[in-house]
């Protein structure tokens, strides 16, 4: 089958001939791109093969068009700035639904619609949309090819910029078909940026039918469907069904001096340290001593208990969509070395000589013009957005491991939630067991941050990181992590995180960035059992004295605040709790609310 045949005017009759003539895996394939053609009536169809020269071509008519702006060839080869709509800047969560035939499927955590009316809804607005377009259909793989965990995919858009960015976030083209080919299914999104018109913009999920469609934005989680839309809330809906999870997690590998790597997952919200946590650099007598850590994943786990009862973890991306700014020399060295070439950046700013700025690199430039093309104005907005990214291959990162390509992927030792808490939560403290730390991920708190659109720094539940992206009903999710906890397992440890406590000036009480590796050594420590820490209703709390602090200068209230705990003030946040798991009503499994109740007695024993 010549697939070439497809682009160019008569695609779309010669998109009938391949689908008669195609296998039969192919055929739902072909079907579907010429119902979508004839209904968003493209000039043109791509299929997409994933390949170097595809990839030239793309950019290159993007950089004639102005889509991309090529940046300074010499210190940053092959790479661009792409400038989005300035209404088009982060996920819109408001405009996010999850369309099940039951409204109690998607539950209280979702937008809903049926998906009769989402269909209806959606196919409206794609109805003749991609008129002097060109539409291209990329087939995708998360996760290696050959892993028994990934998932394929395929997206069909109307944007050159959107198969740029899924080409190195994900495994696209040849490959990815011929697996679809064999399995005969994968998740279909449907995706165009419409007008780029906030007021008909939607992100619909169809669960039960593996579909997403997604009009009006041409921004990351929004229009790039492999990541949040089939890697999270596809997946997770999946992943129920077929006794696995999809987490919104980082993974990496921390090496000891003894040469062993224990891998842990990390779940924190948006903007909340995933990306810097998975490249961390060790602080320098760690280095010494030869601590390294590895970088497998910054935004997406999928895992799954192996053979013997521990969870496996693969990453089903390819490439790191992060946020640029705050990334600088001295708080992510090997996110910077990653972008220096070969790199798509998104809503920076801009020196004079065309290389990428944004606010927090502090390496003495500075810039020219903002995110929107403007003079820069320090008055008037900061020169990057504070949603701004880079897309780049996970292979640039110097932390990169080779890990990641294991079909197996890696046996998790340890998961870690946190939050942006500028009050109340300590630093670090460890779930007693598996219940309790599936309670402390249901309890997460974050303040809202630029990764989508609305206020930010409002304090806001997100369990386990998932609020934006989890597919089906919490209480079901709770229930489907609880279940996980049964004969033959070896789960990891459960902790909690907060990198972001304040103290009474309003600055940061922890150092954070490579410093956060002291913690993840207690943590090990305290997998392999060679760590203290006491015993609190909250969970197990180290002392200054069981975590290294050589080197790090805490103030005595950092000392308190870091390392204590305010029983009244958790009773206070145990109640919140309480209320917050009734919002869920019977579906909410009673193993949490008993758990719940258990520490709420335990800290009014210990008040007296
Ligand atoms: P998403 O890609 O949106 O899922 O975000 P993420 O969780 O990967 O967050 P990222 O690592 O990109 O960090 C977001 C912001 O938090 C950046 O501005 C970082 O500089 C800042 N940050 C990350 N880690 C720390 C830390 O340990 N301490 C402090 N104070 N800030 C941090
Ligand atoms: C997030 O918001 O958690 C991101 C960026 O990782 S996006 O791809 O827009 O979802
Ligand atoms: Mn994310």
């Amino acid at each position: 089958m010549d697939r070439k045949r497809a682009s160019g005017p008569d695609a779309i009759r010669a998109g009938a001939d391949m689908a008669t003539a195609a296998s039969s895996s192919l055929d739902a394939l072909n079907q579907w791109v010429l119902e979508v053609a004839r209904l968003a009536q493209p000039d043109r169809i791509h299929w997409c093969d994933g390949s170097d020269s595809e990839f030239d071509a793309l950019t290159g008519q993007m950089e004639e068009d102005g889509t991309l702006l090529p940046l300074d060839a010499e210190t940053h080869p092959r790479s661009w700035l792409h400038r989005s709509h300035p209404d088009d800047v982060a996920r819109v969560e408001h405009l996010t639904y999850v369309c099940t035939s039951e409204r109690d499927e998607a539950g209280p955590n979702n937008h809903w619609m049926t998906p009769a009316d989402g269909h209806a809804r959606m196919d409206a607005l794609f109805e003749g949309c991609m008129r002097g377009r060109t539409l291209y259909v990329i087939p995708y793989c998360m996760g290696p090819i050959d892993s028994p965990l990934s998932r394929c995919g395929v997206e069909i858009t109307d944007s050159p910029y959107v198969v740029a960015n899924m080409r190195i976030m994900t495994r696209m083209g040849a490959a990815a078909l011929a697996r679809i080919e064999r399995e005969g299914t994968f998740v279909r999104g449907l995706h165009s940026i419409g007008e780029l018109d906030p007021e008909r913009r939607f992100i619909m999920h169809f669960p039960e039918e593996l579909t997403i469609k997604s009009y009006g934005s041409g921004y990351g989680g929004n229009a790039l469907l492999g990541k949040k839309c089939h890697a999270l809330r596809i997946a997770s809906h999946q992943a129920r069904t077929e006794g696995w999870l999809a987490e919104h997690m980082l993974i990496l590998g921390l090496e000891n001096p003894a040469g062993e790597t224990h891998y842990i997952a990390a779940a924190f919200p948006s903007a909340c340290g995933k990306t810097n946590l998975a490249m961390l650099i060790p602080p320098e007598g760690y280095r010494q001593d030869g601590w390294k850590v590895w970088t497998i994943g910054d935004d997406i786990c999928w895992m799954r208990p192996g053979k013997d009862g521990r969870l496996y973890a693969i990453n089903p991306e390819a490439g790191f969509f992060g946020v640029a700014p705050g990334t600088s020399a001295k708080s992510n060295p090997n996110a910077l070395a990653s972008v220096q070439r070969d790199t798509i950046f998104t809503n920076v700013g801009l020196t004079a000589n065309n290389q990428p700025w944004w606010e927090g690199i502090d390496d003495g430039r500075s810039p020219a013009t903002d995110w929107r093309g403007e003079p820069y104005d320090a008055g008037k907005r900061p020169a990057a957005h504070p949603n701004s990214r880079f897309t780049v291959s996970a292979a640039q990162c110097p932390s990169y491991s080779p890990r990641t390509e294991d079909a197996e992927g890696v046996p998790i030792s340890a998961i870690v939630f946190g939050g942006r808490r500028a009050s109340l939560v300590p630093l670090v403290f460890e779930a007693r067991d598996w219940t309790h730390g599936v309670l402390v991920g249901a309890a997460m708190g974050s303040e809202t941050t630029a990764a989508a659109t609305g206020a930010v720094g409002v304090m806001r539940r997100d369990p386990m990181a998932m609020k934006p992206f989890c597919g089906y009903n919490f209480a079901d999710y709770f229930s489907h992590w609880l279940s996980f906890d049964k004969d033959g397992a070896r789960l990891p440890k459960v902790f909690h995180v907060n990198w972001f406590r304040k103290g009474d000036d309003g600055k940061f009480l922890w150092p954070g960035f490579g410093d956060n590796l002291r913690v993840l050594e207690w943590m090990i420590k305290r997998v392999e059992g060679s760590a203290d820490a006491i015993d609190t209703p909250i969970g197990a709390l180290p002392r200054p004295g069981d975590i290294n602090l050589d080197g790090v200068a805490l103030t005595d209230e950092a000392r308190d605040k870091l390392f204590g705990f305010d029983r009244d003030a958790w009773r206070e946040e145990l109640d919140g709790i309480g209320t917050y798991l009734d919002e869920y009503g019977p579906r909410m499994p009673s193993a949490l609310k008993v758990e719940q109740q258990r520490i709420a007695d335990a800290l009014s024993r210990t008040s007296a």
